[in-house]
């Protein structure tokens, strides 16, 4: 049985955007995470990162010549990391429509090679504005064809638990489109100790703020409040399949205990959520080893492929991928049934 190889975590960017970037990084603006990981991508001479910023911006010939060199057939493409979430509300919005359009653009280009997830501004959540944010949400899927919304991560220190972000989790439900939860540096409250350290990028810090981040929304009763919610997250779950037992337990004894008020009582276990409401791609982790341990733990029907094209494009990765143990139908589902299914696919 043949499949085609559909990547669902694959990041790009306007030029327009990266030129924000520039001028922020130039004026000292942003948070300690931001001037860290775009400082680097934006500043170094080097091969690697010059290569990522070009691929970043572009939407046609290469990228493609890349997904053919390295077998992909499809990417679900989304604003990289921080996307929108460093600006004022105004040029978050500004930046979302622009995002949104040049996206709908390659897809109308590209139908067989490319869809989209939605960027929105979601900080005019935290300036109650959340209609904003909704409206532009519902553009892209309903105007635009688009198959999701990306969302990375904290927004300049707030994270997806806080109650006005929850007019936008609604509206996703509501269009039956997943959040993507995507890295973003750690929040400047939690940065130091890792960067002292080199760590706070995709070496490890991306996962201690993303794998927190969908803690929070678990424990905050997120998916008691929309249990229809539907959330991607990368990296083969940014660690928390390994933890599962760790977390029921002390959950159950926290909540008994009374001993936090933001930890409540929840209709399921925070391992229940993270089986029945959460996706897990295989970005950055094309490694045996713990993608069988996730389809075991977790479920093989939500375990799925992504690459993180540019940032880690390794066309052998895809080579291992191949070759795990799983018989034609299997291999199928992990490369295209799960995905297509997840975003509603067409093509
Ligand atoms: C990196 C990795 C950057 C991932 C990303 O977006 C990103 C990196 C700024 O290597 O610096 O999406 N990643 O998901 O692993
Ligand atoms: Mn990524």
């Amino acid at each position: 049985m043949s499949h085609r190889r559909i990547a669902t975590e694959e990041a790009f960017a306007p030029p327009e955007l990266l030129q924000l970037y520039r001028t922020m990084l130039h004026d000292g603006e942003g948070d300690k995470g931001f001037q860290s990981l775009w400082g680097f991508y934006l500043g170094s001479t080097a091969e690697r990162p010059r290569a990522v910023v070009r691929r970043l911006a572009d939407l046609g010939a290469e990228r493609i010549a890349d997904m053919d060199a390295a077998g992909i057939d499809h990417q679900v493409l989304a604003l990289t990391a921080p996307g929108t979430n460093v600006f004022d509300p105004a040029t978050a919005r500004t930046m979302a429509t622009l995002t949104n359009d040049m996206a709908a653009q390659a897809v109308r280009d590209h139908p067989d090679r490319f869809t989209a997830l939605a960027a929105v501004a979601w900080q005019d959540a935290l300036h109650d504005n959340a209609d904003a944010a909704v409206a532009e949400l519902e553009r892209a899927v309903r105007r635009l064809g688009m198959c999701g919304v990306i969302a990375n991560s904290h927004v300049q220190g707030a994270y997806l638990d806080d109650q006005r972000f929850w007019p936008v989790l609604e509206a996703a439900e509501l269009l039956d489109v997943p959040v993507y939860l995507h890295p973003n540096t750690p929040n400047d409250r939690m940065l130091d100790p890792l960067h002292d350290a080199g760590l706070d990028g995709a070496i490890y810090g991306f996962a201690v703020e993303t794998g927190m981040h969908l803690l929070r929304i678990i424990t905050s009763g997120v998916f008691d409040r929309f249990p229809r919610l539907r959330l991607v997250v990368g990296h083969l779950g940014e660690a928390l399949p390994f933890w599962l037992p760790r977390i029921d337990h002390f959950h159950a004894a926290q909540v008994a205990s009374g001993r936090y008020p933001a930890m409540k009582a929840l209709q399921l276990r925070p391992s229940d959520y993270l089986r029945r409401n959460v996706w897990y791609a295989t970005s950055g982790m094309a490694w045996q080893p713990g993608i069988m341990f996730v389809r075991d733990v977790i479920g093989a029907d939500r375990v799925l492929y992504a690459m993180d094209y540019p940032y880690q494009y390794v066309p052998d990765e895809v080579r291992v991928q191949d070759e795990l143990p799983l018989d034609a139908v299997a291999m199928r589902e992990f490369y295209e049934g799960i995905a297509t299914r997840l975003f509603h696919l067409t093509v």
